[in-house]
């Protein structure tokens, strides 16, 4: 089965960065979440502009830069400027006046566009950005932290955003409280990508190789037995 595995940086030592982005990149990490926040949007602090462009420069991964800030479009260029092509940028649309003109913004620019869609937001408000973005990062947690508790009714919306991702040419990826059973549910139904921190990767005193082996051969081994169960 494939899905993707993303690192949460915020969850990450920043003592000892430079090694864990490697130690997280030889281990098989797919790419870097980048939590950028201003205290505003959300009632937090987590990267910066300057983490973001030393991960850049640390690994030749691709960045998942997800913006909790107000009013991006007006700092948007600082962050493209720093970024590499086919990089993800995620924006809130409620951050936003204008969200499709960020969009397009990203797009001109060569990165991958997003949106970050909260708890609280329901697809029907989002339903005519779900026609530019390419990747819809769904908040199964309130933006602002790590380490929350999942919100078990986000998962109605997921369902109603599998059902029209293809039609509408998006891909869904998880951000909140991600663990093995979320990726074992949501990934055989095409989920593409989960966004790791402290629930699974983090703080674990075991290495980051590891971890992420045996994630994928938990959820692959429990959807061959399935397919088997299928098929015979
Ligand atoms: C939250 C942020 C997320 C967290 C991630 C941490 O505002 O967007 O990316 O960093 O959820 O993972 P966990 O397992 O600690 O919830
Ligand atoms: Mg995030």
């Amino acid at each position: 089965m494939e899905f993707e595995l993303m690192a949460s940086m915020m969850c990450a030592d920043f003592g000892n960065l430079e090694n864990e982005v490697k130690n997280l990149e030889e281990g098989g990490i797919d790419s870097f979440h980048i939590d950028i926040m201003d205290g505003r949007y959300v009632p937090n602090f987590a990267m910066s502009l300057n983490d973001m462009r030393f991960i850049a420069k640390s690994t030749k991964k691709p960045l998942d830069v997800h913006l909790m800030i107000e009013h991006p479009n007006n700092q948007i260029s600082l962050f493209l400027n720093n970024l590499r092509l086919g990089d993800t940028v995620y924006i809130h649309p409620e951050a936003e006046y204008h969200p499709s003109t960020t969009l397009q913004k990203i797009i001109d620019e060569g990165m991958i566009p997003g949106i970050a869609i909260n708890p609280g937001t329901s697809v029907e408000t989002v339903v005519e950005m779900l026609r530019i973005v390419k990747k819809v990062l769904v908040m199964s947690v309130n933006p602002g932290n790590a380490g929350q508790m999942y919100l078990p009714y986000v998962g109605k919306k997921i369902t109603k955003l599998l059902s029209i991702k293809e039609e509408m040419g998006f891909e869904i990826y998880w951000d909140g409280a991600c663990s093995t059973d979320k990726i074992l549910q949501f990934a055989p139904r095409g989920v593409k990508g989960f966004v790791l921190g402290t629930t699974l990767l983090f703080g674990k005193k075991q290495p980051y190789g590891e971890i992420l082996e045996n994630i994928r051969r938990h959820v692959n081994l429990v959807g061959e037995y399935y397919a088997n169960q299928i098929t015979s």
